[in-house]
């Protein structure tokens, strides 16, 4: 994923037409695209092949399972155009290393750490610290940290080092991209904010240099 904007769309959009016409207008910002169950379960799974023509394609699937179907779905996603997945973590170490082996040489693995909703804050915050341990000793390329608490961004980059973080919650969750960024993401996660909005192309543009303020 190359390291440009630092802004990923998250296109939630259940239509098709309207999530491919989202794409065509913020490709040339975003530097990925995360689609999750909502657009794949109205569009099918092909929407990741087809949106990988224009972007990297990130699917956000918070695998949590056993081992042998952590890899049937990271397989399933890569093997369709994916250059990334998202696990989570508190699966364990053999379900995140399986991840990581399948993933080896064709993409990227993401693990959650602290979820961004306020019930985040019930199960996830507590235990982020150790659950970002385990995806650092199972190799993951980076985490999902919340944009709607800056202060567990960097709370969290204390303990996974140079690992990227990528950050949700900006815009419709309450959360700020350049205060994210200046936290320690890499990457701010957007989705409502952009494609809910009347002109996606000139609120992705806006976050971008919103962004570029900060860097
Ligand atoms: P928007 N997402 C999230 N919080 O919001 N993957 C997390 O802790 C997390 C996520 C996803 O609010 C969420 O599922 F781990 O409309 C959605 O796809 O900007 C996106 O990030 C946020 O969408």
């Amino acid at each position: 994923m190359r390291k440009s904007s630092r802004l990923i769309l998250a296109l939630d959009e259940t239509d098709r037409e309207k999530a491919l016409d989202i794409a065509d207008a913020v490709s040339g910002t975003v530097d990925a695209i995360k689609i999750n169950w909502p657009l794949v379960l109205s569009a099918g799974p092909e929407m990741i092949t087809e949106l990988s023509r224009r972007s990297d394609v990130i699917c956000d699937f918070k695998v949590a399972d056993i081992p042998n179907t952590v890899h049937l779905i990271v397989d399933g996603a890569l093997g369709r155009g994916a250059s990334a997945v998202i696990v989570h973590s508190f699966t364990g170490s053999d379900s995140m290393k399986e991840a990581v082996d399948t993933a080896a040489g064709r993409g990227n693995i993401y693990a959650v750490t602290e979820m961004s909703h306020p019930g985040g804050k019930e199960f996830t915050a507590p235990n982020a610290e150790a659950l970002a341990l385990v995806g650092v000793r199972c190799g993951v390329k980076g985490f999902i940290a919340p944009a709607t608490r800056p202060d567990r961004i960097a709370a969290i980059r204390k303990v996974i080092g140079d690992r990227e973080i990528l950050s949700p919650g900006v815009g419709a969750q309450g959360g700020s991209a350049s205060a994210a960024i200046s936290a320690g993401a890499d990457y701010v996660i957007v989705g409502r904010a952009i494609y809910k909005s009347d002109d996606p192309s000139k609120v992705a543009g806006d976050i971008a240099d919103e962004i570029r303020t900060v860097l």
